[in-house]
Order: C-alpha cells, then structure tokens, then sequence
C-alpha cells in the first residue's frame, strides 16, 4: 500500500515502524476514548527519527505550498511540549531544504508555566505579535490540544494560517451524530488549513500487510466507533 503514497509518507511511516511509535494495547486518550493504538511522537528522540519526522513537515507544508502559491508563513508554532522539538527541527529543515524561501522562517513555543522574572512571558522563540503563524504537532483525535494551542496565538497577537500535524487519526471531534473530525471542524471554524503527515488510513494501509490480525480487527472496530465521515 506504500507504494500509492508520495515518496515522504512512506519514507516517515517506516521510519514510525524502526522506532516503534506507533504500539498496540489499551490506551485510555486524552478524550476518554479507549483506544487499541497509540501514536507516540516523544519516541522521535533519536538523530535519524528526529531528521526524518521534520523532513516530512517540511515536504507537507512545500508540498502544500506548491498547489497554493499564495500560503505564506512567518512562524512553526510548536505547542508545549511535545510540538517544541518538532517545530523546532522543520524550521531547520525548512530553510535546509530551500533557503531562499524558508531561511527566515522562526520558531515558537509556549511555557506551560509563565515565567514571571528575567525576560518574562509565556512564549519562547519568536514573538506572535501580527505574524503569520503554522501550527506544528504531533497528533489530533478530538481536537481540545489543537484548540488551546489556536487560543494561545490569538491571545498573543498571532494570525494563525494553517496547522500541521504528525498525524490525522480521523475521528469525530465529540461522540454524537453530525459532528465532523476534529481536522474538518478546525477548518470550518478558523477557516485554515488542516494538514497532515499521515492519516490513520495511511496507517492501515501499510499496517494491514505486516500487523496482527487481531490488532488490526480491534483498530477497525474503532474506527466504526469514532471515525468521522465528514
Ligand atoms: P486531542 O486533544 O483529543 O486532539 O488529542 C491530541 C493529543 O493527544 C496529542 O497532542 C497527544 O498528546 C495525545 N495523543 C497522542 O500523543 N497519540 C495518540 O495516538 C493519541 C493521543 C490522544 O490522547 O488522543
């Protein structure tokens, strides 16, 4: 199923499979639901996986760029903690990979705790005042992490343009009926751009060759629970 998918998906999904992020079991998510996988984008940690998760955040946002000339952006910002890293090393990357567009393009993130002595503030890395500003994360499900790292820009004087994140996992942003993802209610709301590396179809289609038969049974039967159809 790989082989469907543009050069950089695959190469970040295998690079997910060597360092195992993505594990199988009984995980109770930040939303309550119960679910039979777990993406841990924490486990990034090494030089290569870090390399190879920020290659594909840069080539998502080039890749974007290239069908809208006109996305423009100032800031990765990079929600505390696990976006920190992340945003930080695709601006690296970025201005590795086309310098000429990208070489000024900062990075963000927020303190979890404001610092109240010595430089003060919540933000670390550029200021978000009037800037045009990219979310960076790891992971959306029902979308409350998404929402509170968009809240934070706003307060800060940001103009929020576009998300990305590691990946989609494709599910309704609540539990009742007629309620969209949580990536199509982001972008109906703040009339950005939701983008991802990867999808959980994405996962599927790679998984369903090489995973447990009995792992991959338990994902679909998530998937009928919370997956969004719209
Ligand atoms: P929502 O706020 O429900 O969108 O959950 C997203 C957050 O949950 C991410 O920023 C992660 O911290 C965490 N998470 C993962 O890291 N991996 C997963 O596979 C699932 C979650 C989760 O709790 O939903």
């Amino acid at each position: 199923a790989t082989t469907t998918l543009p050069p950089y998906k695959s190469a970040f999904l295998q690079a997910c499979l060597d360092a195992s992020v993505l594990t199988f079991g009984t995980f109770t998510l930040k939303s309550g639901r119960q679910s039979p996988y777990f993406f841990n984008a924490g486990l990034f940690h090494r030089g290569s996986l870090i390399r190879a998760i920020s290659t594909a955040f840069a080539q998502t946002l080039i890749h974007h760029t290239s069908l809208n000339p006109s996305f423009e952006f100032d800031i990765l910002f990079g929600p505390a903690y696990k976006g920190i890293p992340l945003a930080t090393a695709t601006v690296d990357k970025l201005a590795e990979l086309d310098p000429e567009r990208y070489a000024n393009i900062s990075y963000s993130f927020n303190r979890k705790e404001v610092k109240d002595h010595g430089e003060g503030g919540g933000i670390v890395g550029a200021s978000l005042e009037g800037k045009k500003v990219v979310i960076i994360d790891d992971v959306i499900t029902a979308g409350t992490a998404m929402r509170e790292a968009i809240g934070i820009i706003k307060r800060e004087g940001g103009n929020l343009v576009g998300v990305v994140v590691a990946v989609d996992r494709m599910e309704r942003m609540k539990d009742e009926e007629g309620v969209g993802s949580a990536i199509g209610e982001v972008k109906r709301e703040y009339g950005v751009p939701v983008l991802s590396i990867v999808n959980l179809n994405d996962l599927i289609g790679v998984l369903g060759g090489i995973g447990k038969e009995e792992d991959m049974k338990r994902v679909e039967e998530y998937k009928t629970r919370y997956g969004a159809s719209f």
